[in-house]
């Protein structure tokens, strides 16, 4: 067989990144030049938010949830060499494989996880209901579909990026088929991310204010020495509708539905005008982040107020520094 010609290897450029402003204590800042994307930044599409991204092979590529002139949220593929100006696809991502059935209807709120050799989506799926969608990758040209991780309703899985006891670790956020009113974080285990099980409590939505209603998963769990650093969204009921903020905590390394501790407030609130004002007002919903391992720098991004994606910044030792002042570790 005739070799290929070896492919230059590119290499992986910096993440983004811009300093805490001077005079900030806040944990979590943000990007100065939010929102990165926004409404119709493809033809096709009304908005474009709660989106993950991942380096491979000297690039970005993202998965992107973009609400169509039809109301309906689909999922896109974009590249990007700095993680800040994206080039999406105008038409959502084919899936081959998987059982027909689950190929239709929507699909919303991606996340990109890399285990080993292998890249997964989670989102969102339609199945009789929200549920998870699980697909696979090894190029982000071919996307095999895999069975649907549990039964309607539920929404924010989000896999961990090592098999956790040998087994695929995934949260989940079960939930209803509307606008959901309640509901806390799952652990759930896989030998083959087929059959799902063992399944574990993690934590509740918070007797504070801010987290009242419900919380779920944000981006992937980043691996950290003390723990698994999660960022999640609360959610709090006002007069006018649901508020979502970023709240952070430490998940036990090897037992991850132990929690090790648990900032009380949120990391990160609605505040700016991209944030309150949009499709949905006073939305903060991580979904990625983008971490430097050698220094600990952290670039988050999140959907804005269900209208654009935006980037925030952190410290990952400082993150969980400030978590082990709250422990909890049930
Ligand atoms: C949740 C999800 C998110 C959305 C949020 C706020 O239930 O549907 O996609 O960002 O509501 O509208």
């Amino acid at each position: 067989m005739a070799k290929s010609s070896p492919r230059k290897k590119r290499t992986q450029p910096e993440i983004p990144w811009s300093p805490r402003p001077e005079g900030s204590k806040d944990l979590v800042w943000r990007y100065p030049n939010n929102p990165i994307l926004g409404r119709r930044a493809i033809p096709c599409a009304q908005a474009i938010y709660n989106s993950a991204v991942i380096p491979f092979e000297g690039r970005y590529v993202g998965v992107f949830r973009a609400d169509h002139l039809n109301g309906m949220p689909n999922l896109h593929l974009g590249w990007s060499e700095d993680a800040l100006s994206w080039k999406i696809s105008n038409d959502p991502i084919k899936f081959t494989g998987g059982d027909a059935a689950y190929r239709s209807g929507y699909g919303y709120d991606p996340r990109v996880c890399r285990i080993g050799a292998d890249y997964f989506i989670t989102w969102c799926a339609d199945y009789h209901g929200p549920t998870i969608g699980v697909a696979k990758t090894r190029d982000f040209r071919k996307f095999e579909r895999l069975e649907n991780a549990f039964l309607p309703n539920n929404r924010n899985g989000v896999l961990f990026p090592r098999r956790i006891g040998g087994k695929y670790a995934m949260l989940s956020r079960p939930s209803d088929g509307g606008h959901t009113p309640f509901g806390d974080i799952f652990y759930s285990e896989s030998p083959d991310l087929c059959h799902w099980g063992v399944h574990r409590h993690v934590m509740s939505s918070g007797s504070l204010w801010w987290e009242g209603v419900k919380i779920g998963s944000g981006a992937v769990p980043i691996e950290t020495d003390k723990g698994w650093l999660l960022l999640y969204h609360g959610v709090r009921s006002s007069c006018n509708g649901f508020v979502y903020s970023m709240g952070a905590a430490l998940l036990d390394l090897e037992k991850p539905w132990i929690v090790r501790g648990r900032i009380t407030g949120p990391i990160l609130m609605p505040e700016l005008d991209y944030e309150t004002t949009g499709s949905v007002p006073n939305v903060v919903f991580p979904c990625a982040t983008l971490h430097d391992e050698k220094d600990g720098r952290i670039a988050i991004y999140y959907g804005a107020a269900d209208t654009h994606v935006a980037l925030a910044f952190a410290w990952r030792d400082e993150l969980v520094a400030e978590i082990l002042k709250y422990p909890v570790g049930k």
